[in-house]
This record gives C-alpha cells, structure tokens and sequence, in this order.
C-alpha cells in the first residue's frame, strides 16, 4: 500500500492555522483521500495532558530544556501512536504544528541550539519528515492583534512581541532552506484571499501526487 502523505501547517499567533485546516481537510477530503486531523503538542491522551503542562500557566518559568523535552516527548507517543499507524495504511496526515514549531519557538524563539533540536528529531522521528508544510505567514503585530481577541493568553500567547518576532524569522528561515518543502502563504490579508492561496497550494500538491 503507498503511504498517506504527512501534512503540516505553521505560523505565529492568530495566523489563521485553526481556520486554513478545515479548507485543507475539505479539499483533501473532496479526493477521496482518508485523512487524519491532528495537532501538537497533543493528539494522544498522553500528548494532550503534556499540552496542558506546556501551555497551561502551573509551569512558568519551566527550563527551556525541559519544554524541548516534554515537545518531543509528546511527539513520540503521537508518531508511535497515530501518525506512523495513519501513513502506513495510507491514511494522509494534516497535523497543526509539527517539529518546525520546535525549530521556530525553541530554536530561533528560546535560543536553543538547532543542532540539539536535529538530535531529537533524528532520535524520536527517523526518517520521517513532513512532505508539504505550509508556514502562514504575518506580521507579529497583526497576529497578536487577532490572537488577543480570544480568550485569556496561554504561556506562550503571553511572550513578547519581539520573542515572536524570532519565531516568525525562524519560520521563514526554515522556508529559505527547504523551498521545496515549505510554501509560505501571505496570511495578512483578507479571510477569503488567504483561503483561496490555501487550496491552490493544496490542489497543487494533490495534483503532483496523485499525477
Ligand atoms: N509549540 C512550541 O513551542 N513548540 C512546538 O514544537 C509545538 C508547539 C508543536 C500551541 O499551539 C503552542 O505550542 C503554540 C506554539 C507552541 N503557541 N503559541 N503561540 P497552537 O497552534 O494550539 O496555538 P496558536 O498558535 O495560538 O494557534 P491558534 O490559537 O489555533 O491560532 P491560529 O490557528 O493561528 O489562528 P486562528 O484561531 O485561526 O485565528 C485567530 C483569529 O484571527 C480568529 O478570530 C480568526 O477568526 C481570525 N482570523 C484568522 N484569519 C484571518 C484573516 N485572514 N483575516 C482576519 N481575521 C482572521
């Protein structure tokens, strides 16, 4: 059986991630294919207790270390559990957030040297590496105008503006690196323009896979 194909959205806050999932799983959907929605940290039991812990404000002031760890802690039981079992029965995969997250808010966000991140992602994930990522991308101002008319900040949405704007350099430095990964999609502008650069990047994708 060939197996599913393993999807990933990112951003900084209030990119519009939560929106942009539902018209990729439509389009995927519309095809036929079986599809998985997921997210991290999270996606198990065990994932989602860990996203509590990591975005809950019991831990302030947690080590950068140990928020590294309890990322890639839960991404191990999420490949172990569901992700590797989905792709191997063909089965695509759209996750919100994956390893970029940790690259972009750890790495470029937290300072953590990328060559000890590349550890842990040789170590819990192997060769596995999502095949298209869409990084939506905007100023940190913008989002965080968006993000704060929500409900009450977690510990990260309570960072400052100039931690996300390292995560959001960290981002499109990871987009520089892998152009034929990673599809930056202009977030800033209206819902419908954005949704609309959202399902071309998809049909693309489906398009060349499936062709
Ligand atoms: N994290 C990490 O540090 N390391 C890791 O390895 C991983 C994660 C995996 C949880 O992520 C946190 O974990 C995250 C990074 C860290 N923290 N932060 N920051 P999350 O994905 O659950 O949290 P989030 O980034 O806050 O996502 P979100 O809350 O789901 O935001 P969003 O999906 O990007 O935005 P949205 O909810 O779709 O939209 C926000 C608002 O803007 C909403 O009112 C929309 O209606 C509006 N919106 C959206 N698009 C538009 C447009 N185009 N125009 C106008 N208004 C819009």
């Amino acid at each position: 059986m060939t197996q599913g194909a393993f999807i990933t959205i990112e951003g900084i806050e209030g990119a519009g991630k939560t929106t942009c999932m539902q018209v990729l799983a439509d389009r995927i959907e519309a095809h036929g294919i079986p599809l998985l929605q997921t997210r991290e940290p999270g996606g198990t039991a065990l994932g989602e207790d860990l996203r509590e812990l990591l975005l809950g404000h019991r831990h302030t002031g947690m080590a950068d270390d140990t928020e590294l760890l309890l990322m890639f802690a839960a991404r191990a039981e999420h490949i172990q559990r569901r992700i590797q079992p989905a792709l191997d029965q063909g089965q695509w995969v759209l996750c919100d957030r994956f390893t970029d997250a940790t690259y972009a808010y750890q790495g470029a966000g937290r300072d953590i040297p990328g060559e000890r991140i590349a550890i842990l992602e040789q170590w819990v994930q192997g060769a596995l590496r999502p095949e298209l990522t869409i990084v939506m991308d905007l100023p940190v101002a913008q989002g965080l105008e968006r993000a704060g008319k929500r409900s009450t900040p977690d510990r990260f949405e309570s960072e400052q503006a100039a931690f996300f704007e390292r995560v959001r350099q960290g981002y499109l430095d990871i987009a520089r690196r892998e152009p034929g990964r990673v599809q930056v999609v202009d977030a800033s502008r209206g819902l419908e323009e954005v949704t609309a650069g959202i399902a071309q990047v998809i049909d693309d994708f489906i398009g060349a896979r499936n062709g």
